[in-house]
């Protein structure tokens, strides 16, 4: 086909002929940074190889890992810490379903992300005439993502890529899927038509004030308290309204509950956190302002015996982005609907000298059972049993980390994760990132990535062995860009436990068993890191103390109680069990 090269004169060099046209590859990379993207999470391959090479020879970031799930997750995760879109790019079809879980869980999550795959020949996708990595990525993309769009003609690259991102980060976040067929990337059109087909995003994310009235009604059921009670979801951390919200709760004098990726938004030390009397304030409270956090199954649905129901129906202030949130689960008295920085901004309006501080009685109630709770998490925490178990392990960890209230904090796992979160302490927000809203298993070394290289400051990723195992080969991508990443693995020889046995006595061993005494410490050797092995306490205080002074990629292979745990951790009630098999 002739290239088409616009105004140039018959008579210019085939030097300047050339400059004269851009391709497909050049739009989307000119896209990316015309609206400040530097960072790409991929893996190359068929047909966006040059495209990578080309954003690395354009200046961008690129950060290739080895298997597209983990560079999906750790676009979201840079999505989640910096509002704006995380990019991960894959190949067709099986690298675009590797990265579609990860979109997924962003979607799910609420993370602003953008997957672009490249893809094969429309003609001969849709008439199925079997291509290489031939699918119908749009398609399968769009019940997962919160939008997907593909572009066929290279003038339109720029709208492509700016509706992409106006979608993951307006309204409530989620992920976006963005297909590039293979012919898109090599067609050339006139440079400056290209130039001026891009698009420059403007406030892509805009405020949404909250209606008065709605505002005035919440006020009104937040005066009407007796026992009242903040929730601050990760929607809350996400939206960085930081000190509005903390002189909301400062000022009004309401105990509050974070969230898991919540913790730090207010350090977990402030007087106000009613974290040791969680099941308390759920039960007790008759008001609760949700901000940012949906009443999904880690918050019981809003209803039952965990919010109290023999107490009498609660009342909840809902504050959030998206209206169809609202009475998802249970009626809420005062929705107010904006983005959490506008809609806390407004509310503090209302909260002068006259707002009622809650009742002594209550906050006293909290204060004696928070107290009675930190006391038998310390006597917990204080054993020294051998082998070391889940707890004696975190004791050591929350004793060096309180030591680096910067340090960003991966999580996922059972028992690993469960306890992990009561344990260690958060101090500054969004910093703590884990396996979130599905209860996902494989975020670890994606998010560790991720927030790596987004922050450019030290990450401790405590991780399940059976979790670590999900993503456990991007220990090379973090040897490779050398990023300041201690995964520390507790090792208990399976998924939750490594007790069970085979019940026929036949050679393979049980379900939920691994290989025992493995060394994980040796796997990160392999590619240049540091691994220690540890089965005291003590060990591990040392090893974390010289990782994070290293700086270097490290793993730490922390042997624990195989007996140590309960099966699901704390979900043990949401496993089916088989009447037949218990008799
Ligand atoms: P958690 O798991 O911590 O309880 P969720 O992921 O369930 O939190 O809830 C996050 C909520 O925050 C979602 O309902 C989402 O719509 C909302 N949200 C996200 N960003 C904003 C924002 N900037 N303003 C208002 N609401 C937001
Ligand atoms: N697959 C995926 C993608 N997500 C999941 N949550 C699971 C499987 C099921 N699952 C859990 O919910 S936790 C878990 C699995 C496999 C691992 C638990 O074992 P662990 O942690 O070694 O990581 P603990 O601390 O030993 O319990």
């Amino acid at each position: 086909m002739a290239e088409v090269v616009g105004t140039i004169e018959p008579q210019t060099s085939p030097a300047a002929e050339a400059q004269a046209t851009t391709d497909g590859f050049h739009l989307v990379i000119d896209a990316l940074k015309l609206n400040d993207i530097d960072t790409i999470f991929g893996l190359v391959g068929i047909p966006i190889t040059d495209l990578a090479r080309l954003a690395q020879a354009e200046g961008l970031r690129f950060i290739g890992f080895r298997h597209e799930q983990n560079a999906g997750n750790a676009a979201a995760i840079a999505g989640y810490m910096t509002k704006k879109p995380g990019i991960c790019m894959t190949v067709s079809a099986p690298g675009f379903l590797n990265g579609l879980t990860a979109l997924a869980n962003a979607t799910t999550n609420c993370f602003p992300m953008i997957l672009i795959s490249g893809s094969s020949e429309r003609e001969i996708v849709d008439l199925q005439q079997g291509d290489y990595e031939e699918m119908d990525q749009l398609n399968a993309a769009k019940p997962y993502a919160k939008a997907a769009f593909r572009v066929l003609h290279a003038e339109d690259i720029g709208i492509g890529v700016a509706r992409a991102i106006r979608a993951a980060v307006s309204g409530r976040p989620g992920g976006v899927y963005l297909d590039l067929p293979a012919k898109l990337l090599s067609q050339t059109i006139d440079a400056v038509k290209g130039k001026e087909s891009l698009v420059k995003v403007i406030d892509a994310a805009p405020r949404q004030i909250p209606a008065p009235d709605s505002v005035a009604r919440a006020l009104d059921v937040l005066k009407s308290a007796k026992r009242p009670l903040i929730l601050l979801g990760k929607g809350a951390a996400y939206a960085q309204a930081d000190r509005e919200i903390r002189e909301l709760v400062e000022r009004s004098g309401i105990p509050y509950l974070p969230m898991s990726m919540a913790k730090g938004l207010l350090p977990d030390t402030h007087e106000q956190s009613a974290s040791a009397a969680r099941s308390f304030v759920l039960a007790e409270a008759d008001v609760v302002l949700l901000i940012g956090a949906r009443l999904n199954w880690l918050l019981s649905h809003g209803k039952g015996k965990t919010w109290g129901a023999a107490n009498g129906p609660k009342k909840f202030v809902q504050i959030d982005i998206a209206p169809t949130e609202i009475d998802s689960n249970v009626a809420i008295a005062a929705p107010v609907i904006g983005d959490i920085g506008s809609c806390v901004s407004a509310l503090l309006g209302g909260i002068d000298a006259s707002f009622p501080r809650p009742a002594a009685e209550w906050l006293d109630a909290i204060a004696e059972k928070k107290q009675k709770n930190l006391d038998k998490m310390a006597a917990t925490l204080a054993k020294n049993p051998s082998p070391m178990n889940f707890h004696s392990a975190l004791r050591a960890i929350r004793d060096v980390l309180k030591q680096h209230p910067d340090i960003n904090l991966v999580n996922e796992g059972a028992n690993t994760l469960d306890y992990a979160r009561a344990v260690i302490d958060m101090y500054l927000p969004r910093k703590r990132f884990d396996s979130g809203t599905w209860g996902v298993m494989g975020i670890g070394m994606g998010f560790a990535v991720g927030a790596a290289v987004t922050s450019g400051k030290q990450v401790v990723a405590i991780e399940g062995d059976s979790a670590f195992g999900f993503s456990g080969m991007e220990l090379e991508t973090i040897c490779r860009y050398n990023l300041p990443v201690c995964t520390v693995v507790f090792n208990n020889n399976g998924v939750y436990r490594g007790t069970d046995v085979n019940p026929t006595g036949g050679a393979d061993v049980a379900p939920t068993v691994f290989v025992k005494n493995a060394r994980y410490d040796r796997m990160i050797e392999a590619f240049g890191g540091i691994g220690y092995h540890v089965t005291t306490p003590d060990e591990l205080t040392k090893a974390l103390t010289e990782s994070i002074a290293s700086g270097k990629p490290t793993l730490i292979n922390a042997v624990i109680d195989e007996s140590a745990g309960t099966e699901s951790g704390r979900l043990t009630n949401l496993n089916p069990q088989s009447a037949a098999m218990k008799k």
